[in-house]
């Protein structure tokens, strides 16, 4: 029986190493297996876990909401279990009786971990929901404006890349991939609750091998390697949407619209047509236009617009053109340039949201999804979009919009988080600071001292896969993993369902809780709902005792390949859509009478509210991107992470020129700062990034010192701009940013991002 694990980033084989102990090695199955998962037991990982569950001192001391703005930089006391499971409970108790459970927020964004039981954010609404609910959250940092949008004008996000044309299909019948963003192999190593074979790198591969040609729209151009060649046409970030409206406006003047798709399949375009020619607002969205906004020469433009006409064509955009002031537009725009050429539904045509972000699309995977934890129901009303948490704490009873709706942030007394690190994930981390001293309490389960775990009052240590047993299996991926333990909890640490039933316990809520189950009771039942999934779809999986002792099961015999919205195509009708129309909205009559200045009725140019068409006093547009070599913030403490920081700090890429005009060096400790904020990082110079652009990957843990207001370590939140994309989604814009950096001469201070806190005895 060999033993497998899995994680977000891969599967991987267990084996005992020379000494023993156990180690992880590639799955032989994968062909292009990722390295991040080796190093998940590296003694430098150990070394920052939290061992024992700590208590911010003051807060122990003098009970909940004492000294808030000490938080994150104040001792830690460590107390025995009881004694932190009696406080938690206790404190849960006074919020819920004082002030009701309105007032605790349990939105607990964040990727945790992968295996399907111990799912911690699943774990921590289950619980809250046993006794009561909590504010929870909508959409994610990923999608923010992209899920809002999508269900009015195409299908559910999700849906989307359940259906992406498999790489297969595009390599046979694809002629012209272009690609906004690119397609990063970095950021497809992964796929949200685990991954099996990596499939993009064979997949362009094989694409380029049977003659694809590529281009990549893209402010960078290290992130589309095919093997062979790739055009670079780079753009200022954040005009995508300008770029697509001139090659979409270039169409109707070259007669080359697909009309009868546009009527067959899509409702609105005559009310958007007019906007492409200047008709309704004055203004021609020629190709001279966009040059101007976009830096492409408006010869280049006309020529792709040829091109792309010409022949079989795929359109991608990569997630991160939505993560930005108004982000519904790009997305929005791919669909509608998609269904300009007709050719959506045909093999290798149309449009794609999202090769890159990770492995799931057009991996041509069975079409299962996993099985999750119950989360009981929700008695309390109250959300908020992901990323406004820090609205939400600072102006308790504001209203904000959201989706045609008008709501009102509720007034947060207790925070509980499990699973994310709010203190890498969120923008304008000082001012998220300022807002995380509103409320009186703020419990984490981390089994990391991560930023956020610092920044807590109680902090309980929790076990990492590799310490509990599980089921890895990433929906759609194709295999089914018996993640049996590996090695013993690291110090005192418990799994967080271990937590919450004592805690559910003390509450009086362990059976609503628990249902009677332990844990590999939970195991074996959840495996049960995927069993009965499998064969509903004519699949037999093996029975429970089977599985765990083999370890894995390989759906690959019942992959098949995928064209996006085929049936659709030939019967628009019988396949309608869940839109207003049942049919691709170019106009939407709902989302137009929802009257909002920031996104109105069909795909729109909006100058970003910072951008390189106005650069003011901060002349660099930052680009803050997925970290190649880990998941966000996790793990950035192993040598894998560590072997690419540069003078101990996460790499800024500068072009050669912009360098040059600040005496900047490979290898220089800079300073990168707006009015928002400043942090060091470790200059890499490289023409790989166009002039005017920098590139900060996402992920150093925060570093703040608090006598200079600096942070050491490179976190480019501390330089993001707060504000959601629009009345429409509120998403996350942090990719709409503008920065300075200058060459950091005299002392550098040193990093202290993995230094455990401190810790200290009760006064
Ligand atoms: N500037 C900028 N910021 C961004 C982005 C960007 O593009 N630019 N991208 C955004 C995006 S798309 C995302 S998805 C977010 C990601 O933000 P997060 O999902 O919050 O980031 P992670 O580092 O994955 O945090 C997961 C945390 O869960 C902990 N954890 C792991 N397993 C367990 C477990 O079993 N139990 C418990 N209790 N905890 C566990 C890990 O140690 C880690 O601290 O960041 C967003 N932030
Ligand atoms: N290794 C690794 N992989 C990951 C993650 C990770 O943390 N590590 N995170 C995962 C998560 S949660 C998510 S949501 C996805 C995110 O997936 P994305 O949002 O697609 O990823 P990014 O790396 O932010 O950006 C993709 C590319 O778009 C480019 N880009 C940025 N702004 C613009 C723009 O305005 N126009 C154009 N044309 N290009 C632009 C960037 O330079 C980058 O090369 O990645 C996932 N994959
Ligand atoms: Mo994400």
């Amino acid at each position: 029986m060999t033993h497998y694990t899995q994680a977000h980033w891969g599967t991987y084989r267990v084996e005992q190493g020379s000494d023993g102990a156990p180690v992880l090695r590639h799955w032989e199955r994968d062909p292009d297996p990722c390295d991040i998962g080796l190093h998940m037991l590296s003694p430098e990982l150990d070394r920052v876990r939290v061992r024992r569950p700590s208590v911010r001192r003051s807060w122990l001391e003098r009970g909940p909401g004492s000294a808030p703005e000490l938080r994150g930089r104040e001792p830690f006391v460590e107390v025995d279990w009881n004694t932190a499971l009696d406080l938690v409970a206790a404190e849960l108790a006074r919020v819920k009786a004082a002030h009701g459970n309105e007032a605790i927020f349990g939105g607990s964004y964040g990727w945790a971990s992968a295996g399907r039981f111990h799912h911690a954010n699943s774990q921590v609404h289950r619980f809250l929901n046993s006794i009561g609910g909590y504010v929870r959250h909508n959409d994610s940092y990923s999608l923010g404006a992209g899920r809002v949008l999508l269900p009015h004008v195409l299908m559910p996000i999700d849906e989307s890349w359940n259906q992406g044309t498999s790489w297969d299909v595009m390599a046979e019948h694809t002629k012209l991939f272009v690609a906004f963003g690119g397609v990063p192999l970095k950021n497809a190593q992964i796929s949200q609750g685990g991954v099996g074979q990596h499939q993009h790198p064979a997949g362009l591969r094989a694409m380029a091998a049977s003659g694809v040609r590529f281009v990549n729209v893209s402010p960078v151009n290290d992130n589309l390697e095919t093997g062979g060649d790739v055009e670079w046409i780079p753009i200022r970030p954040n005009t995508d949407t300008a770029l697509m409206l001139a090659l979409a406006r270039q169409w109707v003047v070259d007669g080359t619209v697909d009309r009868d798709f546009l009527a067959r399949c899509c409702s609105g375009y005559e009310e958007f047509e007019p906007y492409l020619t200047g008709a309704s607002d004055g203004v021609a969205k020629t190709a001279a236009w966009a040059s101007a906004i976009t830096g492409v020469p408006e010869a280049r433009i006309v020529a792709l617009a040829r091109e792309m006409a010409g022949t079989r064509t795929m359109i991608n955009a990569a997630w991160s053109l939505q993560r930005a002031s108004h982000g519904e537009q790009p997305f929005w725009m791919t669909v509608v340039l998609g269904c300009m050429l007709g050719q959506v539904g045909l093999p290798g045509g149309g449009f794609a949201l999202g090769y890159g972000p990770t492995n799931r699309m057009g991996s041509p995977h069975t079409r299962l999804s996993g099985p999750s934890l119950p989360q009981g129901t929700n008695k309390v009303r109250s959300f908020i979009p992901v990323a406004r948490i820090a609205d939400m704490l600072l102006n308790p009873g504001a209203e904000f919009r959201y989706n045609g709706g008008v709501h009102t942030y509720p007034d947060i007394e207790l925070i509980y988080w499990a699973g994310g690190n709010p203190f890498h994930h969120h923008q304008d981390l000082a001012r998220l600071a300022r807002a995380w001293q509103k409320p009186a309490s703020i419990i984490v389960h981390e089994p990391y001292w991560t930023s956020t775990a610092k920044f807590a009052d109680v902090v309980l240590p929790v076990t990492t896969t590799l310490e509990r047993d599980d089921i890895g299996f990433g929906s759609h991926e194709g295999v089914v993993v018996a993640m049996r333990r590996v090695v013993p909890p690291a110090g005192e640490a418990r799994n967080d369902y271990a937590i919450f039933s004592a805690l559910a316990e003390r509450m009086g809520a362990r059976e609503v809780f628990t249902e009677g189950r332990d844990e590999m009771g939970w195991v074996e039942h959840l495996y049960g709902v995927l069993h009965k999934r499998a064969e509903g779809i004519g699949i037999a999986l093996p029975d429970f005792a089977t599985f765990w002792d083999e370890g894995m099961i390989n759906l690959e015999a019942h992959a098949k390949p995928i064209v996006m919205l085929e049936a659709y195509r030939r019967d628009p009708a019988a396949n309608m859509l869940n839109t207003e129309s049942g049919k691709i909205q170019i106009f939407s009559e709902r989302i137009a009478g929802f009257a909002l200045a920031d996104c109105p009725g069909h795909p729109t140019w909006f100058e970003p509210t910072e951008w390189l068409g106005a650069p003011g006093e901060y002349p660099l547009h930052l680009l803050s991107d997925q970290p190649a070599r880990r998941l966000h913030s996790q793990l950035d403490a192993s040598p894998h992470s560590i072997a690419a920081k540069v003078a101990g700090r996460e790499p800024v890429y500068l072009n050669p020129e912009d360098a040059a005009a600040r005496g900047i060096a490979d290898g220089d400790v800079v300073e990168v700062f707006n009015a928002r904020g400043r942090c060091l990082a470790g200059a890499i110079v490289s023409a790989a990034i166009m002039p005017g652009v920098a590139r900060l990957s996402t992920g150093a843990w925060y570093d703040y010192d608090w006598q200079t207001g600096l942070e050491k370590h490179g976190n480019p939140n501390a330089l993001t701009r707060d504000a959601g994309a629009s009345g429409l989604s509120q998403g996350c814009t942090a990719q709409t940013c503008l920065v300075e950096v200058q060459r950091l001469d005299g002392p550098v201070p040193a990093v202290s991002a993995h230094a455990l806190p401190e810790f200290a005895s009760v006064r």
